[in-house]
């Protein structure tokens, strides 16, 4: 009886507490989105774009001439208030999905295939949400255009602003997209690119000791220039998508961006199978 009676109460309660945090969990997810979007009227978060022109002279990835290239990005004029469509301007686009900023699924590597949800069109959506940490290592790559990054800088950074959170973007600052020329970008010598990247060890660490989303960076992609030479090859694409994380790659403003504190948006296009695509990454930022 006694039992019986317990039993009935704590569920009465075990019932009326799931009700109230339920009541105040809707409240507040309610006042977070009024508060962000009052934030972004004026209200003290700034919206910074971290994309790039998406246009014709838009540098794409130059690979060792064994492999296949990719398109660069071209627009062709449908109709422009003519006769071909009096009242409407469009055009059609083409490119490679991995030109100008664009989002690198976990499918693209071979590594990453057999990943569920690797695509751009299945990828969880809530994925393409988080946190940036920005590591500000353009002093380094200042004096050397083929600087790696390693856990020991990582952990520095961590040292200064905190542990990585999970599911966080982290996005390495290196000022490489102030290049002016596509030529000084992809910086291509008779070796080969010389670029900025990432040290091997550094990838799995982040990956899995960060449970990070993935990576973005302000070079043409998020392996460093002379990555074709590493072991394994192409480290960062080898072991951030066999981990089932992403890259963004052809980032730019990450100077504006504070080391912790900001989010990133980057959903890429809903391509069916797709490896990647084009996208707009933005950041808020708290002012
Ligand atoms: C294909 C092969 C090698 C690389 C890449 C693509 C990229 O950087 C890319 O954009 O994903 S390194
Ligand atoms: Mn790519």
């Amino acid at each position: 009886m006694s039992t019986s009676a317990s039993a009935s109460q704590s569920q009465t309660l075990a019932h009326t507490s799931a009700h109230t945090s339920a009541h105040t969990l809707a409240h507040t997810s309610a006042h977070t989105l009024a508060q962000l979007i009052q934030g972004i009227a004026g209200g003290g978060i700034r919206v910074v774009d971290l994309t790039v022109p998406l246009e014709p002279a838009t540098p794409t990835i130059q690979l060792p001439p064994q492999f296949a290239p990719s398109k660069s990005f071209t627009l062709e004029e449908i109709s422009r208030y003519d006769e071909r469509g009096p009242a409407w301007y469009w055009n059609n686009i083409a490119c490679g999905e991995h030109t100008g900023t664009h989002f690198d699924a976990p499918v693209h590597w071979v590594t990453g295939k057999d990943h569920p949800n690797n695509a751009t069109h299945n990828i969880p959506v809530d994925r393409f949400i988080g946190p940036a940490c920005v590591i500000d290592v353009s002093r380094q790559v200042a004096g050397n255009a083929d600087f790696l990054l390693t856990q020991a800088v990582v952990e520095e950074w961590e040292g200064r602003h905190g542990r990585i959170p999970a599911h966080a973007w982290v996005l390495v600052r290196t000022d490489w997209s102030k290049r002016g020329t596509a030529g000084d970008f992809l910086n291509i010598g008779k070796d080969g690119p010389h670029t900025p990247g990432f040290h091997p060890q550094c990838v799995p660490f982040l990956a899995r000791e960060r449970d990070i989303l993935g990576v973005g960076v302000e070079t043409v992609g998020t392996d460093a220039g002379q990555a074709a030479t590493f072991e394994p090859m192409f480290p960062c694409h080898t072991l951030m998508h066999g981990s089932n994380r992403f890259g963004l790659a052809s980032l730019t403003n990450l100077d504006q961006l504070p080391p912790t504190g900001a989010v990133v948006i980057a959903p890429p296009l809903k391509i069916v199978n797709g490896s990647g695509s084009p996208l707009r990454v933005l950041a808020l930022v708290p002012a």
